[in-house]
């Protein structure tokens, strides 16, 4: 169904939704099934409705509707929250025209496409924003092809509900075969105003945070660690003014998880016919919510990530982070339903959704998992090989107080980076065993004490760097000796499936399995490193990069067009950051050699270091963020030049 001209069109669409969903059918019970003709057999059941053709037009409003059967004031894209599915076909010239029926400035970026600097969606970076009562026309080639989404890039709105799945449809054959399809987009809606969790992410910190440590909780840890490691232990997390539970900002306390706009209890269920093929097209289109997907039941085939076709992956379990997409295969053979079941991070909660034969069937929900324990692998503690420390400098570690760290394992903590670790109190840290601390990153821990740091065991610190002065002393600045291109950073953590998975439980996916269906033109190496850290500081909710929040950075980064990039990226941070960069793809340099994936969003975990090629040939000024929106409204952002 094309919904050219917004208004009349779509007020009859929702109202004949609204009745439907009131007997529980989707859009495709109703014979709304889009009418696009597909030489390769589609279907979508997507009920949120979907606009394609030549010339759409998109109103944008704010109006009251039930979410999860409970009033609701999202903002809606043609009378729906999420807005509809734009399907677009590779090769056609897109006309969009967005309508602002809001009281204030609203934009909608077009996320991973490329496409002119002009249309791209960023008020204030490269185009004005669209004002109230006007309308603003988006006119750009479609030159590729996938699962994408759209949403505002103004202020807090896409928390809103200001967002929604684009879909293009290949000019060839794409190298995997499907019978049918369905967008899975999910989404975090409050019924809080954003502007309100914002104020209170930034009054108390932790103030999403309900699954703080309990007494119950301590009793078992004693029981199973004893008293004096888990005392010390909490000492140490309550000393730094971390908790090693903060792994989502906000949680399932404020937010219901929405599967194309539906909660876990209204159950949204796309059909299938046993054998088939089924596609699905999965959209983290989350404010701040990562999500742990699986169906119990099914292997799911991973065919292309971020849009970009990918050699086939089959996995029983995949970590979406916040903006990315996966599409996956599966194949249910039964005639029976099967839960699509995505689990939050932090496992506060759930979105899910119903893959069956026939409508009306369910399968049982899986037992949640517990709650996800950050601990000390938050810093950088995995699976690795200490070994060798000598010729340590812990010159200008002058003033660090690590006195009574007793017992303290730091075994196997790799690629940390003790940058800006200023004013530390490590009190109690005697008898610290700092064997295999290889990769180590002391920069900057001037003040600290390292007085009585007794028993301390530094044999083997081999190639740790200390020295403020070392940085800048590294490939970054030495043009000709930088790693060969596709090489994985040391601190890279691709293998790692993510904090509070198992990987021995089941196959899950990792960024080392991302490999391009083919190569990309662009072979070459890189002639330039940029390397930027992600910084904060979440007592006062302050999120940065290199430690400045946008608005007290001076000017863009500037990349000089046409070069060949390499964009270092290292977390300073103990939580997750999606980094997010407008106009030109990153290449993840994982590993993969010359297959190696492009990517609109890139996850990096605490303390990991991430590479990535870039080809700066899209001219003119770009968005480049962290994905989780408070963190950029708080100042993770930075405008990108290219010239
Ligand atoms: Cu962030």
């Amino acid at each position: 169904m094309t919904t050219n001209n917004a208004a009349g069109l779509t007020l009859s669409r929702r109202q004949l939704l609204k009745r439907g969903a009131a007997f529980g059918l989707g859009a495709s019970a109703l014979g709304l099934a889009p009418a696009w003709a597909d030489p390769w057999g589609q279907s979508n059941a997507y009920p949120q409705g979907a606009v394609e053709g030549n010339d759409i037009a998109l109103a944008i409003r704010r109006e009251t509707l039930e979410i999860n059967g409970r009033s609701a004031r999202p903002i809606t894209i043609n009378g729906t929250s999420p807005g509809p599915m734009i399907r677009l076909r590779e090769g056609q010239d897109a006309t969009l025209r967005v309508t602002n029926l809001l009281d204030e400035p609203t934009s909608i970026h077009w996320h991973g496409l490329i496409l002119p600097a002009q249309v791209d969606g960023a008020p204030g970076i490269s185009f004005a924003g669209i004002d109230p009562g006007e309308t603003f026309v988006y006119r750009f080639p479609v030159v590729q092809h996938g699962t994408y989404w759209y949403h505002s890039h103004s202020g807090l709105q896409e928390q809103l509900g200001h967002a929604g799945p684009i879909v293009i449809d290949a000019a060839e054959r794409e190298p995997f075969r499907y019978d049918r399809e369905h967008v899975v987009m999910l989404t975090d809606w409050t019924y809080e105003e954003p502007a309100s969790v914002f104020r209170n992410l930034k009054s108390a910190e932790g103030y999403y945070n309900l699954q703080e440590r309990t007494v119950a909780d301590f009793l078992a840890e004693v029981r199973e660690n004893g008293f004096r490691e888990t005392a010390r232990t909490r000492a140490m997390w309550a000393r730094m003014r971390m908790s090693s539970r903060d792994i989502a900002d906000v949680t399932a306390s404020t937010y219901t998880y929405l599967v194309n706009g539906q909660a876990p209890e209204q159950n949204w269920t796309a059909l299938f016919k046993p054998g088939e093929r089924l596609r699905l097209r999965f959209i983290n289109g989350s404010a701040m919510t990562y999500f742990d997907v699986r169906i119990p039941g099914l292997k799911m085939t991973v065919v292309a990530a971020d849009g970009q076709p990918v050699q086939p992956v089959p996995v029983d379990e995949f970590r979406i982070a916040v903006a990315e997409t996966y599409d996956v295969i599966v194949m249910p053979e039964a005639d029976t339903a099967y839960t699509v079941f995505a689990e939050t991070m932090d496992r506060s909660g759930f979105a899910r959704a119903t893959l069956a034969p026939r409508l009306g069937m369910q399968a049982e929900l899986p037992e949640r998992r517990r709650i996800a324990d950050r601990g000390m692998e938050a810093m950088g503690a995995h699976d690795m090989d200490h070994a060798g420390m000598e010729d340590m400098d812990h010159s200008r570690m002058e003033g660090m107080d690590h006195a009574g760290m007793e017992g303290m394992d730091h075994s196997r903590m790799e690629g940390m980076d003790h940058s800006r670790m200023e004013g530390m109190d490590h009190a109690g840290m005697e008898g610290m065993d700092h064997s295999q601390m290889e990769g180590m990153d002391h920069s900057r821990m001037e003040g600290m004490d390292h007085s009585r740091m007794e028993g301390m065991d530094h044999s083997r610190m081999e190639g740790m760097d200390h020295a403020e002065g070392q940085r800048a002393a590294s490939p970054a600045n030495a043009q000709g000796d930088l790693l060969p291109a596709g090489t994985a950073q040391p601190g890279s953590q691709y293998d790692q499936a993510g904090i509070g998975i198992d990987p021995d439980e089941r196959r899950i996916l990792v960024y080392r399995d991302l490999k391009a269906f083919r190569p990309w033109p662009d072979r070459r190496g890189p002639e330039r490193e940029m390397e930027i850290h992600l910084t904060g500081n979440m007592e006062r909710y302050m999120w940065s990069f290199d430690g400045r929040t946008f608005s007290q950075v001076d000017g863009p980064l500037h990349f000089r067009k046409d070069e060949r990039l390499r964009l270092i990226l290292v977390n300073d941070t103990m939580m997750e950051h999606p980094i997010h960069l407008h106009g030109m793809w990153m290449e993840l340099e994982n590993g993969a050699g010359e297959l190696i994936p492009r990517k609109h969003t890139i996850n990096v975990k605490p303390g990991e270091r991430v590479s990535a090629l870039i080809t700066a040939d899209a001219e003119g000024s770009w968005a480049f963020h962290c994905h989780l929106l408070y963190h950029m409204d708080a100042g993770m952002f930075r405008v990108v030049k290219v010239s």
